[in-house]
């Protein structure tokens, strides 16, 4: 039976997000199965959903000359710039078909500001405007997050590293992650996370 303290967070399980899509990871959906097995464990599940504008800043498209991929100076730090990706309301940005969304009790949306990007369940990327998921967890009683989805280096390490800057215990199921692999943004990931005290299991 699920314990009423875990939660399961499946970050960013979207179309764009797979194999055909706008910022395809390689293998995206292929880990979808196994997500939508573990859903029954956990007392909490959550999904979040990138949900851009499209005049989002961290658009390349949207920096005329400037590549995608490359990085740029933003007020809140370095920013990549990455193709035109989970547009509000497009089919890009809808779940993945094969995910069960029945199951969840909250969807986060991240990543609506024009002017900032949102890379973590918790924080926009300036790392203190929250999302609101902190309070709703607490609220609820978890003290433990379990992280999958997409991408493993960006959207799911940054989250996992605030749930542990935040106090929950945070887990990472490797296996249950695909990852965008961005210049070695993959094993620099890992190293952080587990540096920061996420346990990473397969
Ligand atoms: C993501 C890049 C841009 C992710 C989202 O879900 O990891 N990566 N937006
Ligand atoms: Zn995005």
């Amino acid at each position: 039976m699920a314990r009423t303290d875990e939660a399961l967070i499946v970050i960013d399980v979207q179309n764009d997000f797979c194999p055909g899509g706008a910022l395809a990871v390689a293998e995206g959906d292929e880990i979808i199965s196994r997500i939508n097995g573990l859903m029954s464990d956990f007392a909490t599940v959550v999904l979040t959903q990138d949900w851009h504008p499209a005049d989002h800043a961290s658009f390349a498209a949207n920096h005329p000359g400037v590549a995608p991929f490359s990085v740029i100076d933003m007020p809140y730090g370095p920013q990549v710039l990455w193709p035109t990706h989970c547009v509000q309301g497009t089919s890009g940005a809808e779940f993945h078909r094969d995910l069960h969304t029945d199951p969840a009790h909250l969807i986060v949306r991240k990543g609506f500001r024009p002017w900032i990007d949102s890379y973590s369940a918790f924080f926009e990327n300036d790392r203190t405007t929250p999302t609101g998921l902190e309070g709703y967890l607490r609220n609820r009683g978890v003290t433990a997050v379990t992280f999958v989805g997409l991408a493993t280096d960006y959207c799911v390490a940054y989250s996992a590293l605030d749930a542990a800057r935040l106090g929950f215990g945070a887990t990472v199921l490797d296996g249950a992650c695909r990852a965008i692999d961005l210049n070695g943004s993959l094993a620099v990931a890992r190293d952080q996370m587990r540096a920061a005290g996420v346990v990473l299991e397969a």
